[in-house]
């Protein structure tokens, strides 16, 4: 078998979003383009000898040929040994349960997570470091600046390594060990929950309904839920994954995920319900006819993490995405623990866990996750609540009615507006910061705007700066309005409109969300001209 140097031209558009490199598949199919972006990756990481690489993605299309492909790139490159999900498959916290369990040189995971799959559909890459978190972003950086002059990679002349059997095999001087995708991800959530009590709440008539939506995480639920937790086995639904999602986006929201909430919201509802995504990160929480927001989850999470025996000494401290709510920020103060304001995307918690500042963290966006791995983890979030349940012995409704009374509610709804033509988004951005002079102090209905701003963060850790990160209309009552453009999408851009408020008065905590944030979502609009600007009267998808 011989090392082939092939010979290639940069391509301009391998940047790394919120979450790696995303593209349509056809784009990655183009010659050279996925070995151009695993080259870069593989240039930037000073790759040292007799180091291990973890590798799996999702299962969606294109999957297995960039698993061929990328091993037979680390095999030229020096690579001592992957370790791959058999068939080519980890859901992502599995993932970085594997490159922390198994300390390799961090791993490279295939998925575009939430975004639909299949042959014209979405494929992504991204690479996770030794900690098993997303690169941040000054690794992302490197590797977008070498893909901008690369003019060569290497790859191995072999044929296809064998993957859908556990076991070892040798691929020029490179060992490959197909590992059982989910074993080492089951037994991590084993230790870190009450699965006696877990496993005794089924029992004991309590329904549960878990989504997999066609995606990576059906096998993992049935061994979790079913073989361990005991479970019936029609507790998990979609529990086989497709390589285009059975046609749907595998995105865990009240729209996408609406076979579930049918379910949920029907007669004879189950007692809990909960779905996950295309990769396993993100969860959807709900109770009999009942919508957890994330982050209402997360701060609930945070508030009764004593009640789960990883957790049972305390959490250190938590961190959200800035467009995430302010209902975890109650908890921490209650709780006297620090609570961090970060960016969107993963990447920016693994400095702080790595630390030791804090435990749980979570975003908006359906994901919430804890020290134990390096990624948003979606069945570590159903078994969190299935935990607290299970102690606390009452529904999921009662349990966020019993925390609003005690907290007061942040209502929050975010309101996407999907596939814009690019300009009409950056001029709906353009527009908002021309304003940031003449908003301050301003009245808009029955508000008051305090400070307007471009988020920036500097990571408490490293120092390192991020600027441009969403814009905040933050008003004097502590309500706010958050605009963002979307780092994941492949179809033109995406708009994010967050809306926040705070109610401390119980009477109002039973309202809809829409309808508590009526005027805010109005200013908005106004505030933006975003419906004029985009064509566009309604979102595509609420939350
Ligand atoms: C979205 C979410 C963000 C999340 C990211 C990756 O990013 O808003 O919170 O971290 O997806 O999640 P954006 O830039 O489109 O808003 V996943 O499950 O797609 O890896
Ligand atoms: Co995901």
């Amino acid at each position: 078998m011989s090392i082939l140097t092939i010979p290639t031209q940069p391509f301009s558009d391998q940047k790394p979003g919120t979450s790696g490199l995303r593209k349509k598949v056809p784009h990655f199919q183009q010659p050279h383009y996925l070995q151009n972006f695993v080259q870069s990756i593989f240039d930037s990481i000073d790759v040292p000898a007799g180091a291990t690489l973890a590798l799996g993605g999702d299962g969606r299309y294109y999957n297995r040929e960039a698993i061929q492909i990328i091993l037979k790139m680390a095999a030229a490159h020096g690579f001592a040994k992957v370790l791959v999900g058999q068939g080519g498959i980890l859901s992502t916290p599995a993932a970085s349960c594997v490159i922390r369990k198994f300390n390799t040189y961090g791993g490279i995971i295939l998925s575009a997570s939430h975004n639909p799959g299949g042959p014209s559909e979405d494929f992504g890459i991204k690479y996770n470091t030794a900690n098993g978190g997303p690169a941040p972003e000054k690794v992302t950086e490197a590797i977008y600046a070498r893909s901008r002059e690369i003019s060569q990679y290497r790859i191995l002349d072999a044929p296809d390594v064998a993957l859908d059997v556990v076991g070892m095999s040798q691929l020029g001087d490179m060992q490959v060990e197909v590992i059982d995708a989910v074993a080492d991800y089951a037994d991590l959530m084993a230790d870190l929950f009450d699965f006696a009590a877990i496993r005794a709440l089924l029992a004991s008539g309590f329904r549960i309904k878990f989504d997999a939506m066609h995606a990576v995480n059906g096998p993992y639920a049935r061994e979790i839920l079913v073989n361990r937790l005991g479970a019936p086995a029609d507790s998990v639904m979609n529990a086989v994954p497709l390589e285009d999602f059975g046609g749907g986006h595998p995105d865990p929201n009240l729209t996408y995920a609406h076979e579930l909430v049918d379910i949920v919201y029907g007669e004879d509802a189950p007692d809990f319900g909960a779905a996950s995504d295309g990769d396993g990160d993100r969860n959807m929480i709900l109770g009999q006819r009942f919508f957890v927001t994330p982050s209402d989850s997360l701060a609930i999470i945070a508030a009764n993490a004593t009640l789960i025996p990883a957790y049972r000494n305390g959490i250190a401290g938590v961190a959200r995405s800035m467009p995430t709510s302010a209902a975890v920020d109650r908890v921490a103060a209650a709780l006297n623990i620090p609570c961090y304001e970060t960016p969107t995307g993963w990447k920016f918690f693994g400095n702080l866990m790595d630390a030791g500042k804090v435990t749980l963290c979570g975003e908006e966006s359906f994901g919430t996750g804890s020290s134990h791995v390096r990624e948003k983890d979606g069945l570590w979030a159903v078994l969190c609540w299935l935990n607290i349940v299970a102690v606390r012995q009452q529904s999921v409704e009662a349990i966020v009615r019993a925390h609003w009374a005690e907290y007061g509610r942040n209502v929050y709804s975010r309101h996407d507006y999907e596939a814009l033509p690019t300009e009409a988004a950056n001029g709906i951005m353009q527009h908002l910061r021309a304003q940031f002079g003449t908003l301050p102090g301003s009245t808009l209905g029955s508000y008051q705007v305090a400070t307007c701003d471009d988020f920036s963060y500097t990571d408490p850790i490293d120092g390192s700066i991020s600027k441009a990160q969403g814009i905040r209309i933050l008003f004097t009552d502590g309500s706010r309005i958050v605009f963002r453009l979307s780092g994941t999408g492949t179809d033109g851009a995406t708009v994010r409109l967050y809306l926040e408020a705070y109610e401390p008065d119980a009477a109002r905590h039973c309202l809809d969300a829409q309808d508590a944030l009526s005027e805010m979502i109005l200013i908005a609009g106004q505030v933006s001209e975003l419906h004029a600007r985009s064509g566009r009267e309604q979102p595509t998808v609420i939350t």
